[in-house]
């Protein structure tokens, strides 16, 4: 137990840690965006990530002989979309696309603009996606249908649609969006959000819809991306030869560091002491248990009855979450000179947990 408290205190430079980052970075849940050049491949990104720099191709990076990727965010990356653009090559060849798509969960999305009935490319592209029989999930978004006169609209996209299920076999889900309406408005992102959410849970952590209760939790909201990417990495670490548990405790004390310097908290001994104390008593066995993963889930506070049962990746995960979640209003406060109740930390920790198990199920199955 000292031993982590003191990697608590002072992460050692643990290469177990950078390797656990990056499997991380490096096997991110992936929507794979297919569709004409122009169809509002870009602009979903831009949409669902609202970063704008997308627009003018920024942030891109050459991925597979035909696709870009384009991780998100940029220094601590939650998701990826690949944006395939060789489907005029006539000898495209979606398998190494499937490859990298495939690396964790994942989903094509076909981006077709609702006035261009013209898809031979991208039906070609379907034809040899289906043959590979590896994509669990498909979605077709139709998009610009607002751009069309009202009576016109459902019959450009039902028009489109036939085409797709047509080579696909099969009836395929499908939403129609417009990402820029004449008088600068919107058409369908929050049901397009929504049900990209379905698909990768990620999603639903990066809007954030909820109307701030408190200063304390519109900070959070700055932070929570980093804190999920730290999350992200200690469930990873399971899924690395010898790296495994051994690394959590190190990816959760960068974490802290990390969190504290932006509180601007001095995040000495006596601030760790303090702060795992706010946690409960059962908290600290985590970091003492040398046991199998069946003891851990009884040592750490509401786990049983929050998530159940769930795999040593999904506790990393979902653990690291809560940590990271439950320290920001430790150090919000502290920031302030203020004291938080151990028991407000704790049924915070609880709230953490529950509000990440659907994240951390999907990340680390
Ligand atoms: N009005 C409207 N324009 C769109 C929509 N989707 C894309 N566009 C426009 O079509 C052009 C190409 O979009 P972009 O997202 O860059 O397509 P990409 O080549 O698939 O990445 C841009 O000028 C967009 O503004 C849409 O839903 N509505
Ligand atoms: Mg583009």
């Amino acid at each position: 137990m000292f031993d982590s408290l003191k990697e608590l205190f002072n992460p050692s430079e643990n290469p177990d840690i950078s390797k656990a980052f990056e499997y991380h970075n490096t096997h991110l849940p992936t929507l794979w965006l297919l569709g004409k050049t122009g169809a509002g491949k870009s602009s979903l990104i831009q949409a669902i990530t609202g970063d704008s720099d997308v627009e003018i191709g920024n942030g891109f990076e050459p991925c597979t002989k035909t696709s870009q990727a384009y991780s998100y965010p940029k220094t601590t990356p939650l998701l990826r979309f690949l944006d395939t653009r060789g489907l005029s090559e006539a000898d495209y060849d979606p398998s190494e696309d499937i490859e990298v798509c495939s690396q964790q969960s994942h989903a094509l999305l076909v981006i077709v603009k609702a006035e261009e009935p013209e898809q031979s490319d991208l039906i070609d592209a379907l034809k040899k996606i289906k043959k590979q029989k590896s994509i669990k999930q498909i979605l077709i978004v139709h998009t610009a249908v607002k751009q069309l006169i009202a009576n016109e609209q459902s019959k450009a996209v039902q028009f489109n649609q036939l085409q797709f299920e047509k080579v696909w076999g099969d009836k395929i889900p499908y939403l129609e969006v417009d990402f820029e309406l004449a008088n600068g408005d919107t058409f369908a992102i929050p049901a397009l959000k929504d049900k990209l959410a379905e698909l990768l849970p990620i999603i639903r952590q990066l809007s954030d819809q909820q109307q701030h209760v408190s200063t304390e939790n519109a900070n959070f909201q700055k932070l929570k991306k980093e804190v999920l990417w730290y999350a992200g990495s200690a469930g990873a670490a399971d899924a690395i030869p010898a790296v495994g548990l051994v690394a959590v405790p190190g990816i959760q004390a960068k974490m802290l560091h990390s969190l504290a310097n932006q509180y601007a908290v001095d995040w000495n001994k006596q601030a760790v002491a303090e702060f795992i104390g706010t946690l409960g008593s059962g908290f600290a066995f985590q970091y003492a248990s040398k046991l199998g993963i069946r003891q851990l889930v009884k040592l750490i506070p509401a786990y049983g009855q929050t998530i159940g049962s769930a795999s040593a990746a999904v506790i990393s995960f979902s653990s690291t979450y809560a940590i990271g979640r439950v320290a920001c209003k430790y150090m919000y406060h502290k920031s302030k000179g203020e004291m938080v109740s151990d028991k407000e930390i704790q049924k915070l920790y609880k709230n953490a947990l529950a509000d990440i198990k659907e994240v951390a199920k999907n990340e680390t199955s």
